[in-house]
């Protein structure tokens, strides 16, 4: 395995949460390292300065000669690869990688690793919460919550990683104990040239995995692998002998295993089919990883779901409101649309709009025309999305406060308002966890 040489001088670029941890990383490691940043006041810098005043940071645009004088650059999930300056050092001969490529040339214990376009975070927090269930001494993050290096530790048994394309990009070889990539659907084409693109970085996570977990109603979600990899699969569908799936036993819908219930779909806290489909992917990842089925099932009765995906915030005169401010993409946004507008007797009031990051909105369209009384929409793709939803009744406002007061206005009693955005919240607000507390603060603040 090789570890990091020490007498080479590398660069963090980007210095937002995974930058820092790298920064803690190399410095305990004894390593020579600068940072750099694009952004004139990064969001970590006073940490910084505060806590590795010896360490050099250059803001602004990225200087290519600065860059040479590294061996190794660790780039930022918000930096695309392709940035010109980022290519002009490759040209030169530096190496481009990143905080996950650093994470498994030093993690010693099995690591789980999760991606996919939409329900990674579900599924890495329940895997998470099944391994901590079985008695393991595990520890969960990447994408979600901890950076991976700030996970390293020597009593570790199991690591479980959340993975975005864009961290997948700059690792090499993850050589999970088992990988997976729950679905493939439109998100990021701002940073990718087309779907083959972004279809190839996600699955990157593959790469060197002693098991796989296969998704059997995505296509997409099927890596290239040699014979000798061990592969189970989920689906909504019947299981097969390696499989996870659902059965109809004394006319009630189950999980279940190969030809065996394992539990009743009802006794899930968890509501709608996709969730169904995200308790038999985090069962396929455990038993890979031989995790008691009784901790497993004992996590899936408990377990009710992440905040701002598609969370209960409050109901006044009848009409329920839901924080789904997570779905930052359109195959979320529709799981969300079909998943609650089925289960109410009213229909929606649907929040939308944000940064589309390019994509292409027409999906949307039937099921919101079916389930939506009237959509509020908002952000810089306001108008892409009143173009695409044409014949649904609309409005347009400028804050989430008067798209949560123009809702309370049409709902009637049995409807229920959702925040849904089906974009990203990085035009109007910090993050999408920003954007989901000002909706429910906006729905508390309503009498
Ligand atoms: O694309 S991201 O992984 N996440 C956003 C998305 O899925 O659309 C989340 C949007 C939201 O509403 O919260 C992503 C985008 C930008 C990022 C990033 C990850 C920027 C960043 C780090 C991670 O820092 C910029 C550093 C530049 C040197």
């Amino acid at each position: 395995m090789s570890l990091i040489a020490s007498d080479q001088f590398r660069i963090v670029v980007g210095l937002g949460k995974s930058g820092m941890s790298l920064v803690r990383f190399l410095a305990q490691q004894g390593v020579r390292f600068a940072v750099a940043d694009t952004r004139a006041n990064p969001p970590e810098l006073a940490t910084l300065a505060a806590e590795y005043p010896q360490v050099e940071v250059r803001c602004g645009e990225l200087d290519v000669e600065f860059l040479c004088r590294a061996s190794e650059l660790y780039i930022s999930p918000g930096l695309a690869v392709a940035t010109p300056a980022l290519q002009a050092a490759a040209a030169r001969g530096v190496k481009l990688s990143g905080d996950i490529d650093l994470f498994a040339r030093h993690a010693k214990a099995p690591v789980i690793a999760i991606t996919g376009s939409n329900a990674k975070s579900t599924v890495t927090t329940l895997v998470g919460e099944m391994a901590q269930a079985a008695g393991k001494k595990v520890a969960v993050g990447g994408n979600l919550g901890t950076p991976a290096l700030d996970l390293l530790a020597d009593d570790v048994e199991l690591y479980v990683l959340e993975l975005s394309s864009f961290q997948l990009e700059t690792t090499e070889r993850l050589d999970a104990e088992v990988a997976t990539c729950l679905n493939v659907s439109e998100d990021h084409m701002d940073r990718y040239s087309g779907m083959p693109d972004y279809h190839l970085a996600k699955h990157r996570i593959f790469r060197g995995a002693r098991q796989v977990v296969v998704n059997r109603q995505d296509a997409l979600s099927r890596p290239l692998i040699a014979d000798q990899v061990t592969c189970w699969t989920f689906g909504l569908n019947k299981p097969d002998f390696k499989g996870f799936g659902l059965i109809e036993e004394a006319g009630e819908k189950h999980l279940a295993f190969q030809f065996e219930a394992l539990l009743p779909v009802k006794a899930l806290k968890m509501r709608g089919a996709h969730n169904q489909s995200n308790a038999l992917a985090a069962l396929a990842l455990g038993h890979a990883v031989g995790l008691p089925f009784t901790a497993m099932l004992d996590t899936l009765q408990r377990f009710t779901g992440l905040v701002h995906r598609c969370q209960w915030v409050r109901e006044l005169r009848g009409v329920s409101y839901y924080d789904d401010s997570k779905a930052t993409n359109v195959g979320a946004a529709l799981a969300a649309i079909e998943g609650l507008g089925a289960d109410i007797d009213g229909k929606l009031l649907l929040i939308a709009g944000g940064d589309g990051k390019g994509a292409d909105f027409s999906a949307l369209r039937a099921p919101v025309a079916k389930f939506c009384r009237a959509v509020i929409l908002l952000g810089r793709d306001a108008e892409r999305l009143a173009v695409t939803l044409e014949g649904t009744p609309q409005f347009r406002v400028q804050t989430l406060d008067e798209a949560v007061s123009r809702c309370a206005e049409l709902a009637q009693p049995g409807d229920a308002v959702l925040l849904s955005p089906a974009c990203a919240s990085l035009d109007m607000f910090k993050n999408f966890e920003e954007r989901g507390r000002l909706f429910a603060q906006a729905a508390e603040g309503l009498n």
